[in-house]
């Protein structure tokens, strides 16, 4: 609950008693509460695609997934992260979801080329897959710049675990490359698997390290860190008021329970308004008042609602 709408008025009938069948008094319904909120989406899923652009990260959501991503021979084709869900086998109940976010380049955890509005996407996954281009110029250079980009944007990042892809194994340039690539990722103790996603080639290699990296079933079910949830809750509405005086000398009571009677109150009835000013001395404003100081004529606030004080009647000014 961000914003609570009003509870509607009392009607008359409501005030009717033995002595009194026909009450004038009704009370008005009650602001609802308006605010302003500054939204961020998040996609929560199990997998984070990640790396530079034309890497084949769409290529592999749509090697792993039933998603059809647009996929084309240029860098940031992907511009709004695209979700598939994976089928593990036939044994495997998980059914982890998959998010192709948009390439990273240098400095995108300082905000280079559309950095973090991405790296948020992959902050509450529960696994990282790095997709590298194999045939591109230095695949080793790439593995580090994505790393360095991951953490600087938030150490954790680094502590999931994170899958290497090594992609495009069915081009000249990546198998050259990839005896060594690989080495280099066993030495450092990251799960590394050599593919074409373009063909098909190693799909089930990679599926299966990554049913390996993933949690159980029911920890699955659970939210990926429930910690990130705040839970807010309603406020108390005792009868708590203060009274200050304004700039202007006019004196303000501040309370939410006594403004919202205030603003329920319809003061061109005098009923309503009399049952008001019974509200302030059952509620010992009318004598904090006095003790503040209050004489006939002064302008009294409750909220957005302003009176003039009588001794023993209010009239409404505004
Ligand atoms: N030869 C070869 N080409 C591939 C392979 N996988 C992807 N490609 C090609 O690489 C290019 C980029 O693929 P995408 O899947 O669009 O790459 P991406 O990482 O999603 O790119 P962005 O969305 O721009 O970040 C496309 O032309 C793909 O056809 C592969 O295994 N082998
Ligand atoms: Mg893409």
């Amino acid at each position: 609950m961000v914003a609570r709408g009003g509870r509607g008025g009392l009607g008359n009938k409501h005030f009717a008693t033995s002595t009194h069948q026909a009450p004038k008094h009704a009370q008005k319904g009650e602001p609802g509460e308006e605010r302003w909120l500054r939204l961020e989406l998040r996609l929560i899923a199990d997998v984070g695609l990640v790396g530079l652009p034309n890497a084949g990260k769409s290529t592999l959501l749509a090697a792993l997934t039933a998603a059809r991503p647009k996929i084309a021979d240029y860098p940031f084709t992907t511009l709004e992260p695209n979700l598939g869900v994976m089928d593990l086998g036939m044994e495997d109940q998980r059914l982890p979801t998959i998010a192709d976010v948009p390439g990273l380049i240098e400095g995108a955890s300082e905000g280079a080329g559309l950095g973090h509005a991405f790296l948020r996407h992959v902050e509450r996954t529960r696994v990282l897959v790095h997709v590298v281009d194999g045939s591109g110029r230095d695949p080793e250079w790439d593995h580090g710049v994505i790393r360095t980009e991951l953490a600087a944007h938030d150490p954790a990042l680094l502590e999931k675990p994170i899958l290497v892809a090594f992609n495009k194994l069915d081009l000249p340039a990546a198998a050259a490359a990839w005896p060594a690539f690989r080495a280099a990722r066993e030495r450092e103790g990251l799960p590394v698997v050599g593919i074409a996603a373009a063909e098909g080639r190693g799909i089930d290699e990679l599926r299966t390290a990554l049913a390996a990296l993933l949690p159980s079933a029911d920890a699955m079910a659970e939210p990926p860190e429930p910690a990130g949830v705040v839970i807010h809750r309603i406020e108390w509405m005792g009868n708590v008021f203060s009274i200050d005086q304004g700039e202007d000398g006019a004196l303000r009571v501040r309370g939410r329970r006594i403004e919202r009677i205030a603003a329920q109150t319809n003061f061109e009835v005098e009923e309503s308004a009399e049952r008001f000013q019974r509200e302030l001395v059952r509620l010992g404003v009318d004598a904090e008042l006095r003790r503040a100081g209050v004489e006939a004529g002064d302008a009294v606030r409750f909220g957005s609602v302003e009176l003039e004080w009588e001794p023993d009647a209010w009239a409404v000014e505004r």
